[in-house]
């Protein structure tokens, strides 16, 4: 039995049941096709592969995602309940954790990565993002992740966290392993286990207070510490969570923004006769292609959604990307038009979970597709592009553009 961990019980008699695996490589790989058949039978379906209960339309994946009293983080965020399962690793204290617990850690990591923190950064990472985009713009043709998505984060945020030097690469293995772990136990998370032991390790040692530099904001999670916010262990676990949650998840956001652009080059030609409209393409971005797929909750009380009733202690899998496509909620769901109302879209989650970086994570973008679109007239597809399979991640490996430079 492949799924053996999930098991929530037989088939309920009211609800639609889906024999869709959203957990197999080619949905994994293009999700799209399959989310009308996800929400179209109603607001929550039943996915016969797994077990569980799921929700793909926009009003109820909101709903739940704002409703964090029933619909908990605390038992994990992936189809393995905890309260059953041990976790791979020791639970996130803000990611799989809900209040108290929770207010206090979130509380801690909002006054470490602040708004201030990160104005302060700004200045060098604007010059960093530049002067890759002149170097790519030099070369003319590049690939936009191993040149440039996977390039750029790690240029600017491993230096915030102030992180050791030596084994960064380590940083995108260990996540894709975080990511994958929200899934099922199945092939893609058993190598990405076996691939990500020595970053697990590294990773480990990354987050020591005697490993991070003094200005940072691993170093301030620890200052925190100092000041009572926390222990020192639940210092170094705060940490992981940044290294957890802080890369794989920009790489491929600043990938899929400027896959967007290549394939709608309206959209391109509209960003570059007006700039400012940078914000809006990359929250467009998230919409249309949101980098993170699929949460989990689970309930903690009977809950009637429509005219079904899930029962407490479900696991329920919330489809963020397609309740950013719903056509329900979004006008011309499909298409992508950098100059429309996102307002609402849940690709960074909603209520007390959402996106704890997402300053930072704007940021990156806006900087990067910035000096980018100042430089190159066109950008445009140049060789295959492949998508990497992950559990929860939407994941491009290889994007080769051709950029002309703007006359
Ligand atoms: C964490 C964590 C890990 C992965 C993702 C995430 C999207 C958080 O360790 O806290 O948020």
């Amino acid at each position: 039995m492949k799924n053996a961990e999930a098991k929530g019980g037989i088939a309920p008699l009211d609800v639609p049941i889906i024999d869709i695996d959203p957990f197999a490589t080619e949905f994994l790989l293009d999700p799209y096709p399959n989310h009308d058949a996800l929400r179209d039978p109603g607001p929550v379906v039943w996915l016969s592969q797994y077990e569980i209960y799921a929700m793909a339309r926009f009003e109820e994946v909101r709903s739940a995602l704002l409703d964090h009293e029933t619909f908990l983080s605390g038992r994990g965020v992936g189809l393995s309940d905890f309260a059953k399962q041990e976790p791979w690793r020791p639970p996130s204290l803000l990611l799989e954790a809900d209040p108290p617990l929770h207010e206090r850690t979130r509380a801690i990591m909002q006054s470490v990565v602040s708004p201030a923190s990160l104005k302060r950064l700004e200045p060098v990472w604007k010059l960093r993002a530049e002067s890759l985009a002149d170097d790519l713009v030099t070369r003319g043709r590049f690939d936009a992740v191993a040149d440039l998505s996977e390039v750029y984060p790690m240029l600017v945020f491993p230096d915030a966290v102030g992180l050791m030097e030596d084994g960064r690469e380590h940083l995108l293995v260990y996540a894709a392993t975080v990511f994958n772990a929200f899934g099922p136990q199945n092939d893609l998370l058993a190598e990405s286990l076996v691939a990500a032991r020595d970053a697990a390790v590294w990773v480990a040692r990354a987050c020591k207070r005697e490993n991070l530099c003094k200005s940072g904001w691993g170093m301030g999670v620890y200052e925190a510490a100092d000041s009572g916010a926390c222990t020192p262990e639940e210092a170094e676990r705060l940490v992981r969570s940044l290294l957890s949650a802080g890369v794989d998840t920009t790489v491929n956001g600043i990938a899929t923004t400027i896959h967007a652009l290549t394939q709608f080059p309206d959209q391109w030609k509209k960003l570059r006769d007006n700039p400012r409209l940078v914000r809006r393409a990359v929250e467009e971005s998230l919409r249309w292609d949101s980098t993170v797929q699929t949460f989990f909750r689970t309930t903690s009380r009977d809950v009637r959604i429509g005219g079904v009733v899930i029962p407490e202690h479900s696991k329920v899998l919330l489809f963020l990307g397609a309740a950013n496509r719903d056509p329900r909620k979004w006008d011309r769901p499909d298409a992508f038009d950098i100059a429309r109302s996102t307002s609402g879209h849940v690709g960074f989650g909603a209520g007390i979970h959402q996106c704890l970086g997402q300053m930072i994570a704007r940021l990156e973008s806006q900087l990067i597709l910035t000096a980018l679109m100042e430089r190159c007239g066109s950008i445009k597809i140049a060789g295959p592009v492949r998508r990497r399979a992950n559990n929860t991640l939407h994941a491009v490996e290889s994007l080769p553009v051709v950029v002309s430079p703007s006359s």
